[in-house]
């Protein structure tokens, strides 16, 4: 079997998305999520003008061999442009490999180690009311854990927060927008917000929240100790990760569960997050992180240090992306949860897939492969808009981490 195509898809649905397709010479294809929100070109040109002509005429069955060639063989490692590109191919290829094998991509990983698979979604608000009020809403819809964002008085917005009714999208403008932050009014306010969730909901609902990175580790650790009676399920992105040492101190201070990962894209940015035992859940995910291949070594060091997964599961992630997490998810023995932003019926529409939702858990589907593809005309009718991501400056002007 050999690769004669490797076409890279770029659509907007109500938000872009980046898409690799492979073809073989025996017509099996796979598809992979190349989406790397508000740098998606960035990807776009790095699969056009350099792995897509090395892909030609290779044996889609050898996985590993192709993952090195493009990890090792670039020279320059790592970097979420260029793992992105490697996951959409990973991605691509498993897809190949489980409909050639004919069967379902958690199959060919190993089979099921549950029977279904727990997902979070957001609840968003203005003020704690309103959050209260979307919760009640995804508790109706059978949401077992629901991670909860809310407006900070004195603060104009605030991530995770939409603005008027809509639906969140971080990446709302052509240039990036600019949004004021006070972490001391965040501090003062948000457990609030975990008080009245536990007050109207009881402890059985799993709570989680994302700060986003805007603490330092001695105020993610206030923030942790003062969590504590309201039992987060996890506390997210406390602090910006490039420093692994800073989470440690977060850790020595308090006992709530702590989750970080989205923006990594290699085993190396949280290795020593993990060999120290200073997390709770690793959130990289298939896209961002070089694909099945690559996760599953992340997967395989957390278990060793009782880290469990939490995958990253925003609409910039395309549903290919969400598909083939589930069929991970399926699998791997140390899950933890699934993040579900839901897409949109249009985004559906495009890409068209098995995994299927009930009662706050989820199945990947039975389909060959990992169970999600793309409508190429569809998808043709709705072209690339740029789309940033907002900057955050502190009350002085000071450019803060968004
Ligand atoms: O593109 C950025 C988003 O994926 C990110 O802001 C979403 O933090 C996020 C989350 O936890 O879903
Ligand atoms: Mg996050």
């Amino acid at each position: 079997m050999k690769i004669t195509e490797a076409k890279v898809i770029v659509c907007s649905p109500g938000r872009n998305f980046v898409t690799l397709k492979i073809t073989t010479d025996e017509g099996v294809y796979g598809v992979g999520d190349a989406t790397l929100n508000g740098r998606e070109k960035a990807v776009v040109s790095y699969l056009e003008d350099y792995l897509c002509p090395s892909l030609i005429g290779r044996d889609p069955q050898q996985i590993e061999d192709i993952w090195h060639f493009f990890y090792r063989g670039a020279y320059w490692r790592r970097g979420p442009v260029g793992m992105s590109a490697i996951a959409a191919i990973d991605t691509a290829l498993w897809d190949i490999k489980a409909k050639v094998a004919n069967m379902p991509l958690y199959q060919l990983l190993g089979g099921r180690s549950r029977d279904r698979i727990m997902v979070y979604t957001h609840a968003n608000g203005n003020d704690i009311e309103s959050t209260l009020e979307q919760v009640a809403k995804y508790v109706e819809k059978g949401y077992k854990a629901v991670r909860v964002q809310c407006g900070i008085p004195g603060i104009a917005s605030t991530y995770g927060v939409p603005k008027g009714g809509k639906a969140y999208e971080p990446a709302d403008a052509d240039l990036p927008s600019e949004s004021v932050w006070s972490t001391e009014k965040y501090l003062n306010h948000i457990p609030k917000l975990f008080a009245a969730v536990r007050e109207q909901f009881g402890d059985d609902l799993h709570l989680l929240h994302d700060v986003h990175h805007r603490l330092t580790p001695i105020e993610a650790a206030r923030l942790g100790k003062e969590s504590e009676p309201f039992h987060l399920f996890w506390l997210e992105d406390c602090v910006p990760a490039e420093n692994q040492e800073g989470w440690k101190l977060v850790r020595q201070h308090t006992t709530t569960p702590l989750a970080v990962g989205e923006v990594f894209n290699s085993i190396h940015d949280c290795r020593e997050l993990i060999q120290s035992q200073s997390i709770d859940y690793i959130r990289s995910t298939v896209v961002h992180a070089g694909g099945i291949t690559h996760l599953r070594r992340i997967a395989d060091l957390a278990a060793l240090y009782h880290v469990k997964t939490g995958f990253h599961g925003a609409t910039d992630l395309s549903p290919i992306c969400m598909g083939a997490a589930l069929h991970f998810d399926y699998w791997v023995p140390n899950f933890g949860i699934q993040e579900h932003m839901p897409h949109t019926e249009q985004m559906l529409e495009v890409f068209p897939h098995h995994f299927e939702f009930s009662d706050g858990f989820f199945t990947p589907g039975e389909a060959p492969g990992h169970g999600v593809d793309i409508d190429e005309k569809l998808a043709d009718k709705y072209p690339y808009k740029r789309a940033c991501l907002p900057v955050n400056r502190l009350e002085d002007g000071t450019l803060w981490h968004w």
